[in-house]
This record gives C-alpha cells, sequence and structure tokens, in this order.
C-alpha cells in the first residue's frame, strides 16, 4: 500500500464525505493540511478570523443542511473558533472543525501557539478528536460527519498535531464506523404515539409547539399535514421559524419573550401542549413555574436529555421529529376532523386585538419594522433572512413571512452578536443561486465586519441591511425599562461612515435616512449582483421591541408596550383592563 501523509489523508477524507467548501485561516501547525488542499477539487473561503470561519461554516450548514467545515490553526487559531463551537452547539448545527496542534513533543511545554484546544473545546462540541497517529484520521473524519450529522446535529473538533499531519500512513479509508456509546435513538414510539393522538384528540385548546428539530429533521411538511389533520393551531420557537407557514390560517406566530401576544396566550391557556423539536428555552417559558400551567405535554425529541429538563412531559417520544410526526399521522389514521370552532375563535379574537405594530409617520424617522416589511414586499419574500442578535433579530422574525424551512438563520441559543455577517457569507457560498440578505445591527455589524472583505475577495455578494440605531439597542431597551433610562455604555454614538467604510473593503455602501428613501434603497441593493452590498438605514433610535415578557416573567404578562402590561387572571381569560 503506498504511503501518504496524514494530511493528504485528511484532504481527501473531506472530499469523500463530500465536502465541496471549507472555511478557514491557516498557519504554522495546520500548514501541513493547506499543501494538498491547494491541489484539491475542494474551494477554501479564506476567513479574516477563525470566529467568521467558524460561523460561515454554520451559516452553509443552516443554509444547505449538510455539515460544515472549517479550519484553524493551533493555538489562538483554535481559540477563535470556540464561540462559533458554541454557538453551533447549542442551536445543533452540524459542523465538523480541524485544528492544527503543535508537534506532538511540544504539547504540554507551553510551545508557541499551543493551546489545550480538545480541553477548552470540551464543553462547547458535541464531540472532540485529539489524533496522534496519522493511521487515524480517516476514522477521525468519517465518525466526526457520521456524530455531526446524527441524532442531535453538532459541532465535532478533530485536533491534529503538527507532525502527525506530516507522518506516513498506509490507512487511506475509514473502517466501518464502530460506537459503541454512540446510538442516537430515532425510531419514536407507537404505543407513545397512541397516547399522544388519544390526547389530541380530547384536547379542547391544544398548541402544536415546534422548533429547530423540525427544520433540522425536515418534518416541516408533516407538521403541516398533522395541524390540518387534527385542526391544531400552530406556534413556532425563533429556531423554528419556516417549520409551518406563516401565511396558513393556523399559524400563531412565534411565542416567547418577543413573541406574539396570540402565540404566548395560546400556550398559557392551552390543555395540550404539543411540544415536537423544541427544548422549553427559557426565552419561551418564561418562569417555568408559571408556564403552560394548564396544559398536559407530548414532548418529542431527537435528544433524550431535553426531555423532562424544563418541563415533565406526560407523554414523553424520543425520536426524530420526521419519524415521531408520520407515527401521530398514521394513528391518526383518517379521523374526522375535530371541531375546534371556539378556539380558534378566543384566538383570532386576541389576533385582531394585539397585532404586531409599529407607528411609521411619513416625515418621522425610519422604524426598522418597516424596513424589514419593505424588504418583505420587494423581495417577495423570496431571500434566505440572516440576523445578527439583538432588536433587529426580534423585528425580522416578527416582521418576515416564513413560509418555508432553512430560510432563516440567526443565533438563537447563543445570542452571538457579530453572528450575521460571517454567516450570510457562508449561506451564499452554499446556496449561490438564491438571495441572501442579512439583517444586522450596528452594534453586531461592528463585531465581525471585516468579513466582508472575504465577501468581495471570493466574490460572495451577500447583501447587508444595517439597522443603525446608534447603539446596542437591545441591551439600551432593557436600561430603558428596568434601569430608569441610564444608559451605561450602550451608546456607539454615530462617528462611523459606513458608506465609506464598507466602499474600502470592496462592496458597494448605499445609505437611506428618511421613510421615501427606504423602499428605492433596497431595489437599488437588490439590483447589484456583482459585489456585496451594505445598505445603512439610519432608523429611530428609541424603537424598542414589543411585545415582550421581562426575563424570569411569567408569560401571563405580556408587555404590549412601554407602560401596558395586559395581565391575566391566572385561570381565566385576559382581563385587559388590568393595568400594572
Ligand atoms: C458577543 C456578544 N456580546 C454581548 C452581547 C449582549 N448583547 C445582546 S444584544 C446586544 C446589543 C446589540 O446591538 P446591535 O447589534 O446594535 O443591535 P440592536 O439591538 O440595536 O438592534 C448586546 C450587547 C451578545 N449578545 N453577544
Amino acid at each position: 500500500m503506498t504511503k501518504r501523509t496524514g494530511a493528504e489523508v485528511l484532504i481527501t477524507s473531506l472530499e469523500s464525505e463530500g465536502v465541496d467548501i471549507v472555511f478557514g485561516v491557516p498557519g504554522g501547525a495546520i500548514l501541513p493540511a493547506y499543501d494538498p488542499l491547494y491541489d484539491s477539487p475542494i474551494r477554501h473561503i479564506l476567513a479574516r478570523h477563525e470566529q467568521g470561519a467558524g460561523h460561515m461554516a454554520e451559516g452553509y450548514a443552516w443554509a444547505t443542511g449538510k455539515v460544515g467545515v472549517c479550519i484553524a490553526t493551533s493555538g489562538p487559531g483554535a481559540t477563535n473558533l470556540v464561540t462559533p463551537l458554541a454557538d453551533a452547539l447549542i442551536d445543533s448545527v452540524p459542523l465538523v472543525a480541524i485544528t492544527g496542534q503543535v508537534a506532538t513533543r511540544s504539547v504540554g511545554n507551553d510551545a508557541f501557539q499551543e493551546a489545550y484546544t480538545v480541553g477548552i473545546t470540551m464543553s462547547a462540541t458535541k464531540h472532540n478528536y485529539f489524533v496522534t497517529n496519522p493511521d487515524d484520521i480517516a476514522d477521525a473524519v468519517h465518525e466526526a460527519f457520521h456524530i455531526a450529522a446524527t441524532g442531535r446535529p453538532g459541532p465535532v473538533l478533530i485536533d491534529i498535531p503538527k507532525d502527525v499531519l506530516a507522518g506516513l500512513t498506509t490507512n487511506h479509508t475509514p473502517q466501518e464506523i464502530h460506537l459503541p456509546g454512540y446510538k442516537p435513538k430515532s425510531e419514536g414510539h407507537y404505543r407513545k404515539a397512541k397516547e399522544a393522538v388519544s390526547l389530541i384528540a380530547s384536547a379542547t385548546r391544544p398548541v402544536l409547539y415546534v422548533g429547530g428539530g423540525i427544520i433540522k429533521a425536515g418534518a416541516h411538511e408533516e407538521v403541516r399535514r398533522l395541524a390540518e389533520a387534527a385542526n391544531l393551531p400552530v406556534v413556532t420557537t425563533l429556531m423554528g421559524r419556516g417549520a409551518f407557514p406563516d401565511h396558513h390560517p393556523l399559524a400563531l406566530g412565534m411565542s416567547g419573550m418577543h413573541g406574539t401576544y396570540t402565540a404566548t396566550t395560546a400556550i398559557q391557556k392551552a390543555d395540550l401542549l404539543i411540544a415536537i423539536g423544541v427544548r422549553f428555552d427559557d426565552r419561551v417559558t418564561g418562569d417555568p413555574a408559571s408556564f403552560a400551567p394548564h396544559a398536559k405535554v407530548i414532548h418529542a425529541d431527537i435528544d433524550p436529555a431535553e426531555i423532562g429538563k424544563v418541563r415533565k412531559a406526560d407523554v414523553p417520544i424520543v425520536g426524530d421529529a420526521r419519524r415521531v410526526l408520520g407515527q401521530l399521522l398514521d394513528e391518526w389514521g383518517d379521523r374526522e376532523v375535530p371541531d375546534r370552532t371556539s378556539w380558534l375563535t378566543v384566538l383570532d379574537g386576541w389576533r385582531r386585538e394585539y397585532p404586531l405594530h409599529y407607528d411609521q409617520q411619513p416625515d418621522g424617522p425610519i422604524k426598522p419594522q418597516y424596513v424589514i416589511e419593505e424588504l418583505y414586499r420587494l423581495t417577495g419574500g423570496d431571500a434566505i433572512l440572516v440576523s445578527g442578535v439583538g432588536q433587529h433579530q426580534m423585528w425580522a422574525s416578527q416582521f418576515w413571512k416564513f413560509d418555508e424551512p432553512r430560510r432563516w438563520i440567526n443565533s438563537g441559543g447563543l445570542g452571538t452578536m457579530g453572528f450575521a455577517v460571517p454567516a450570510a457569507v457562508g449561506a451564499k457560498a452554499g446556496m449561490p443561486d438564491e438571495l441572501v440578505y442579512a439583517i444586522d445591527g450596528d452594534g453586531c455589524f461592528q463585531m465581525t465586519l471585516q468579513e466582508l472583505i472575504t465577501a468581495a475577495t471570493e466574490q460572495i455578494p451577500v447583501k447587508i441591511a444595517i439597522m443603525n440605531n446608534g447603539a446596542h439597542g437591545m441591551v439600551k431597551q432593557w436600561q430603558e425599562l428596568f434601569y430608569s433610562g441610564r444608559f451605561s455604555a450602550t451608546l456607539l454614538g454615530d462617528k462611523v461612515d459606513y458608506v465609506q467604510l464598507v466602499e474600502g473593503m470592496g462592496c458597494v455602501g448605499l445609505r437611506a435616512q428618511t421613510p421615501e428613501e427606504v423602499a428605492p434603497v433596497i431595489e437599488k441593493s437588490l439590483a447589484i449582483d456583482d459585489r456585496p452590498v451594505v445598505v445603512e438605514f439610519v432608523v429611530d433610535p428609541d424603537e424598542m421591541v414589543f411585545p415582550m415578557v421581562r426575563a424570569g416573567g411569567t408569560n401571563d404578562e405580556v408587555m404590549i408596550g412601554p407602560d401596558t402590561i395586559v395581565k391575566q387572571d391566572p385561570n381565566g381569560i385576559p382581563r385587559l383592563d388590568m393595568q400594572p
């Protein structure tokens, strides 16, 4: 058998996993791997920062449904990857990260650019490998892809010392995967499905509550079929936007801290929650003690650790969302569609009473919600929407209509500022024929804007809308509401000329300062397709995100506006007259 270097095997192993693009930054320890990459058909996108490379791999994975791959060198290269790894772990994004390590003889000696990568990333990955023999590289890569993509998807890191990359091996192809300790259970459970269906049939105020797990499992079609068969109103989480079409009459939108009043309150009043591919995140439950107090819970998830973690499940089901929904549908069979008129009428009443709203005056400052609605209108909603973290993220998730999965990419669990620009680059690299538009905050933008250089250099024509409110808006909003308007360290000032800044990086820069400039500037941005475009919208700095439930507060108290908490009698119908 011919001998090849570990690095050569690494690259051919990536090729045989079907990898077409990797995102990375080279350096001394990973250098042996970059040499065979030079001859490989795999496209390498040179990020400007490893955090950017990691988020690009995430954006690619979100948009394509494939495993994203990022590469970094040892020490600071690897530590710069920790944020995207943690981000991918909490949002269940399949990633494989490959890091170089100092040569084996230097490990543990405080060598130049040495960091204990597997130790540092232990709690930020689903699994990680420290490969000490070139013979093991092919197996490590094959297993890493398997672990990243199966069960609850997540990031897997492979750390390889430089001498192991340079060392020779005859083992070019992986063995059959043998992971005795890793057995993700995906079958679901027919007996539990039977129990679930009888609860669904007898419930009077059911809510189908679906999250990111639906999108990961490709189960959106089954969600729609179950909702229609059993006449179930549907609430999505932030991560589940697109799991059920927003235009569907049974759609209530997003629940939680900034969810719609109707979605949040429907859950509070429900007598049955059919929770699938969700993890009862605190941004959804508020104080778990007062969350959905009347509801029995059917909870299905691929990750057994999620079931019963926050909320006891009356019917726990471990399994792949698509299979579980398939079992529920089989079990439902050709039962009659239940008449839920009285429950649906209550929900309609709330929808009418408490719609999402904002007030755009023709001569007033630009409202960020208006920008998002105009973007939606002018693109026909036909775009992959990426967001940063903050107020703009919440407005985007509220005011865009998501009718399909994998068209909403954001950092929900970790809430990583700086996610949008690189994630958009990764999404566009993976889906070059789609329009990729990112909505970013000025604070977030300033964290990873250098990745626009990557986008311009690599000819990845993403579009970025900056909602410039001159502040870390979401934090400022909390200061406004809970710290008497004392804006400690949240005002960014407006010293930056974003148009000049992005033009200097090879992008087109545009700006809108008044409401009538919004539509023309969006149209201009849509007409340019040979370079990245950044549009600065100078928006109302005082606009806040509503509805809102205080962090850790009860979902029985939804703030509709700055001084309106609609308090509810916990046992009955909301009392609209009660003020704080
Ligand atoms: C890396 C990181 N640091 C700090 C925070 C805390 N944080 C959450 S939102 C936010 C402000 C975001 O500001 P901006 O990007 O301008 O968006 P806006 O809320 O104004 O729309 C901050 C600082 C975070 N989420 N991530």
